[in-house]
């Protein structure tokens, strides 16, 4: 998957390369607002010895912000939210079977105590993921803080208000 050099704050995992196409609206977002990633494949349930070594090593490894997206039985998210007490963001893929419903309900329904901050299902989550995680980073980076506020105030501009040209 693709990497950005330099250090990576944030971390982009999904459980399976067929979730980038959702995925990496977050990384366009992360692009837009010129903030390092990292982006890999993590499977809950194909790659769990992998899982583990993500989510205990992340922190350590310099992530500030996790983003987790996969579909049906995502349990990727939640499983990283216990392993880790950096934010995880949870971006539930839009399965074939159940159009997503699937994914928002494993990933939204944890237990008290172990948060993750579940967006939208599909493209509009994930790019609100990238926003969500450039906001936290944004608290201690006032550079950021002002690139984030410059492409709401763009976001705002590019609303017409005529329903004519
Ligand atoms: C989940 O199963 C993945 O997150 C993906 O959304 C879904 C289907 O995976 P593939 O069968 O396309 O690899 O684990």
């Amino acid at each position: 998957m693709s990497t950005r050099a330099g250090a990576a704050p944030v971390a982009i995992v999904m459980g399976s390369r067929s979730d980038w196409p959702t995925l990496k609206s977050a990384a366009a977002m992360l692009d837009a607002l010129d903030v390092a990633y990292e982006a890999r494949v993590v499977s809950a349930h194909r790659t769990p010895d992998r899982l583990v070594s993500f989510a205990k090593g992340a922190q350590a490894a310099g992530v500030k912000v996790i983003i987790a997206g996969a579909g049906g039985a995502a349990h990727l998210p939640g499983m990283v939210a216990s392993m880790t007490s950096l934010p995880v963001l949870g971006v539930p893929v839009q399965s074939r079977a159940l159009s997503g419903l699937d994914s928002l309900l494993s990933i939204v329904q944890m237990p008290g105590g172990v948060p993750v901050g579940t967006l939208a299902i599909g493209e509009a989550g994930a790019k609100n993921a990238g926003l969500m995680a450039a906001s936290i980073l944004a608290l201690s980076d006032a550079e950021l803080m002002a690139r984030l506020e410059a492409w709401r105030a763009g976001q705002t501009a590019s609303v017409a208000e005529s329903v004519e040209d």
